[in-house]
């Protein structure tokens, strides 16, 4: 049987990542972005520019691929449903659907006895007084918005009364958590009880942006298996194909809580292409397109580091050693707080 065409809705970093681990399988990619400048197109075979609501664009797309996923999730659902009345779309977009949502996702996982921070809607800014128990907490969009963008801290009512939000678009206020640790998990699932796992992560964020992330997380055992454990039942209720990240918060007394989930290949699984036999990226490719199950198998502990904005300027001309791998994202603009690329040191 020949390969599939592998088709890739949004075409920034993980998109290119994802088209450089299908390359090596002898898969070929067409990415379609909105972006006219989409770094991934120079890793793809293919590349279609077209708004993700233009009609031509997206049939051009769908007779040039196979089987479509996306690299980001706030690709509209009517698009990725469209697409998928005539070719597959893995995951399934009605998992994109819960998981863009930040009401229907946190709702659904609390469903599953899994917990996560304190939440409530928020429709009209007279409903914080009700939720005073709640903060401080964070406003956020109930869609769209990552890296911090659309997100406010809440001490007090005052703060609200200063910023100036129109609450018809919808909005979650989560309870801040006192958080000691941010790990993630890394899960790739093929069909029923048949899926790969990477340890945890372990992640510091700067500025709500990532910043580091490493293996082994120092995490104390119990920790571990439910962070496992909660990973594979979210993926198995979801009957997810492909890659998955589900990223927790340890508070100070140890709890752990789910903080959200991707319905994709993740940041913190960057160093999972050094420091593992298959990486989050390859093993996306092979589920979604129906290649063998392999086992994994780590390398090397690890430590990938996110260069941000000009911080890549240095690295572009640095001298490095074998153990470590740059990452340059190649994005046409360098711009304040935007992911330009990353390092990877390999450490034993
Ligand atoms: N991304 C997706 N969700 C979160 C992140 N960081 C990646 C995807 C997307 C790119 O960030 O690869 O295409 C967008 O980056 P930028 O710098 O253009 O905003």
């Amino acid at each position: 049987m020949s390969k599939p065409t592998l088709g890739i809705i949004g075409g920034g970093q993980l998109g290119s990542m994802l088209a450089t681990a299908a390359k090596k399988l002898g898969i070929r990619t067409v990415v379609f972005c909105d972006d006219i400048d989409s770094p991934a197109q120079k890793f793809s075979d293919n590349f279609i520019h077209g708004t993700y609501s233009d009609k031509e664009k997206i049939n051009e797309f769908i007779s040039k691929t196979d089987v479509i996923t996306y690299e980001f999730e706030n690709i509209p659902y009517e698009t990725l449903n469209e697409i998928n009345k005539t070719k597959p779309v893995l995951p399934k977009p009605s998992i994109n659907r819960i998981i863009q949502h930040r009401l229907a996702e946190k709702d659904f996982i609390n469903k599953l006895n899994i917990r996560t921070t304190q939440y409530v809607l928020i429709t009209n800014k007279s409903e914080i007084d009700s939720v005073q128990n709640l903060l401080p907490g964070l406003l956020k969009t109930t869609t769209l918005g990552y890296d911090g963008k659309g997100q406010h801290l809440i001490d007090s009512i005052k703060d609200l009364n200063e910023l100036d939000i129109d609450f018809s678009k919808g909005y979650i206020l989560e309870k801040l958590v006192k958080i000691k640790k941010e790990i993630s998990i890394i899960i790739t699932r093929f069909s029923d009880k048949k899926y790969e796992i990477y340890e945890p992560i372990e992640n510091v964020h700067e500025d709500q942006i990532l910043k580091y992330s490493t293996i082994p997380a120092k995490i104390n055992s119990k920790i571990l298996e439910q962070s496992k454990s909660w990973a594979i039942h979210l993926a198995e209720e979801l009957k997810y194909v492909g890659t998955l990240c589900v990223e927790f918060f340890i508070d100070k007394n140890e709890n752990l809580y789910v903080n959200e989930v991707a319905p994709r290949v993740h940041n913190s699984g960057h160093l999972t292409i050094n420091a593992y036999n298959i990486s989050q990226f390859e093993n996306h490719v092979r589920a979604v397109c129906g290649l063998e199950q392999i086992p994994l198998k780590k390398i090397s502990n690890a430590k990938m580091v996110n260069l941000i904005g000009d911080q890549i300027i240095v690295y572009r001309n640095k001298q490095f050693e074998k153990n470590e791998f740059f990452f340059d994202y190649l994005k046409k603009d360098i711009k304040n707080k935007r992911k330009m690329g990353h390092l990877t040191t390999l450490i034993n």
